[in-house]
């Protein structure tokens, strides 16, 4: 070899690793690219949707996800535009917590058309194509609807005139839950619901209509059954007021499991809850890595509740994370 043609070679060579070191590059910082993700969260109505928010903030801190959160203060025009917007910023994927079932699918087209996985959390939604969406991540609030009364059968021994708080119209735990607690009545003559109305899943509306129904129509109830603990622990303020002993007088059984939920049964005014899971960030998160990694996700995946009553509270509480 020549003087020349070594040079030459040398520099092919570094030429070579030049390119080599570009290329690596490249691909760890393509490895390392940050995962940006949309949250459409309903809002903030309830310790149930609180602990739900933390779970889904702090497991993106922890995969280091760029997190874009929005609380639509329970409108459904406010998620709409969230989700719009996640889309316009070409997020790498969305994470909805639908607070109704319909209404969905134009948003949903849209999201798709622009290659945008949406895994849904929580609550599911009515869509013929269920293309629209990865997966959805949730409860069975049917059977949450169904242990609630069967719990309540064996309480009374089949006998009570019931208050039901549903949780907001058109939300699927609000319309499953009512449901299963109706299928779970019906082989019991003696148990009846005599008034039933939203609450919006708030400890507010839980207290209001408690107060209005106990004029009305609830005014011998011997039961409340409410779709959320918040408004359990509202419809309880409004018994007392009333001046009647709830958990003694009126049995209260609620839905969730939430710390609240769980002192309010160790001070004897709550007899009974059946738990549902809001833990929901890692599962979520699991699903946006492996949706965008071409994975095929089941499309539901059911989270396992169980119920807990007043007999258990005080030795569960210290267990309770949310
Ligand atoms: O039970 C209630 C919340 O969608 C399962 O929404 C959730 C429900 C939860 O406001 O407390």
């Amino acid at each position: 070899m020549n003087k020349r043609t070594f040079h030459q070679s040398l520099s092919g060579a570094a030429a070579a690793a030049l390119t080599l070191a570009t290329f690596i590059t490249a691909s760890l910082h393509a490895a390392d690219k940050k995962l940006t993700v949309g949250f459409a969260q309903v809002g903030a109505e309830s310790a149930w949707r609180t602990a739900e928010t933390e779970s889904i903030k702090s497991e993106a801190t922890k995969r280091g996800v760029n997190l874009k959160f929005s609380d639509a203060q329970g409108k459904q025009e406010n998620q709409i535009k969230a989700v719009r917007a996640f889309i316009a910023q070409g997020v790498d994927a969305i994470i909805l917590a639908p607070v109704v079932e319909t209404g969905w699918e134009p948003v949903l087209r849209e999201a798709k058309r622009a290659k945008i996985p949406v895994v849904l959390v929580d609550r599911g939604i009515k869509a013929a194509d269920e293309s629209l969406f990865a997966t959805l991540i949730a409860s069975d609030f049917v059977a949450e609807g169904r242990m609630a009364a069967d719990w309540l059968a064996k309480k009374t021994g089949g006998k009570a005139s019931i208050i039901e708080l549903q949780g907001t119209p058109g939300a699927a735990p609000a319309i499953d839950r009512k449901k299963g607690f109706e299928e779970g009545i019906k082989s019991h003559a003696g148990m009846k619901i005599n008034a039933s109305q939203s609450g919006d899943f708030r400890r507010s509306g839980g207290k209001e209509v408690t107060e209005a129904l106990l004029k009305g129509a609830g005014a011998n109830a011997t039961a409340v059954y409410a779709h959320n603990d918040d408004m359990a622990l509202g419809a309880i303020q409004a018994l007392e007021e009333a001046g009647k002993k709830p958990g003694t007088d009126v049995v209260v059984l609620s839905i969730d499991g939430v710390k609240g939920a769980f002192e309010a049964m160790v001070a004897g005014k709550l007899n009974c809850t059946v738990e549902c899971n809001p833990l929901l960030g890692p599962m979520a998160f699991d699903a946006v890595e492996k949706t965008l990694k071409g994975e095929k996700l089941p499309k539901r995946t059911v989270v396992q509740d169980r119920v807990f009553d007043a007999s258990t509270a005080a030795a569960e509480l210290p267990n309770r994370k949310y």
